[in-house]
């Protein structure tokens, strides 16, 4: 998993543009400026792939990645940002609900929460919906570096118990700054890539 290795293949503003070929897909999800952009970058092992920005609300599009010709690393945009005008909104909020309808090859979804604000309703709400739908999903929890590791430990039970997360769904604290995180959250995704099973093929 390396940006040499890795092309944005598709950056879809609408659903019918999705890649339909049969790689399995790794999807980031979150609210806007959690730091989805920044994770592609730092598992890429570069600076700018992904494009990372301090304003948020950048990542508007469904951008496919597609690494080792093998697997896609989906960034969606992010929820929750109130400044976008109620137009825009809506279309986003459209794309990221296209995405989630009968993907069959959506084999895991990265679920980030920020470590230190904790998750948001909107957060708690997606999570929901990953449970209720059985998508396989784990939570990152972003931004570790601006917490002390004794910080990070409450924050960590605090969000387990707030989401109300069942012992099965991992739970990995992550910083794109640090790279705290970065190897365990490989090893979830080549398992994740290794155990898909194309649904059409059987
Ligand atoms: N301290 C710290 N800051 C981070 C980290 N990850 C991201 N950031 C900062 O958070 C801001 C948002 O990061 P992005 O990666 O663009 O967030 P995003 O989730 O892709 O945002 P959208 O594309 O708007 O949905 C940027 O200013 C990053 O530099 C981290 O691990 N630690
Ligand atoms: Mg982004």
């Amino acid at each position: 998993m390396h940006a040499n290795d890795t092309i944005l293949k598709m950056t879809a503003g609408r659903a019918d543009q999705f890649p339909r070929d049969r790689k399995p897909q790794i999807a980031l999800s979150g609210r806007s400026n959690v730091g989805k952009s920044s994770l592609i970058n730092r598992l890429l092992g570069v600076k700018n792939f992904a494009r990372v920005s301090s304003s948020p609300g950048k990542t508007v599009t469904v951008n496919f990645y597609e690494s080792e010709k093998k697997f896609y690393l989906v960034d969606l945009p992010g929820y929750g940002y109130a400044a976008r005008s109620g137009e825009g909104r809506r279309a986003l909020a459209g794309i990221a609900d296209r995405y989630f309808q009968k993907n069959d090859a959506l084999t895991l979804v990265l679920q980030l929460v920020d470590l230190k604000v904790g998750p948001t309703k909107d957060d708690l709400m997606m999570i929901d919906f990953l449970t209720q739908t059985n998508i396989p999903f784990a939570v990152v929890a972003t931004k570790s570096d601006k917490l002390s590791p004794t910080a990070a430990k409450k924050q960590r039970e605090q969000i387990t118990e707030t989401a109300n997360l069942s012992e099965e769904v991992p739970l990995i604290l992550f910083s794109s700054k640090t790279g705290e995180g970065k190897e365990e959250l490989k090893n979830l995704i080549c398992a994740a890539v290794r155990a898909f099973k194309d649904p059409r093929e059987e």
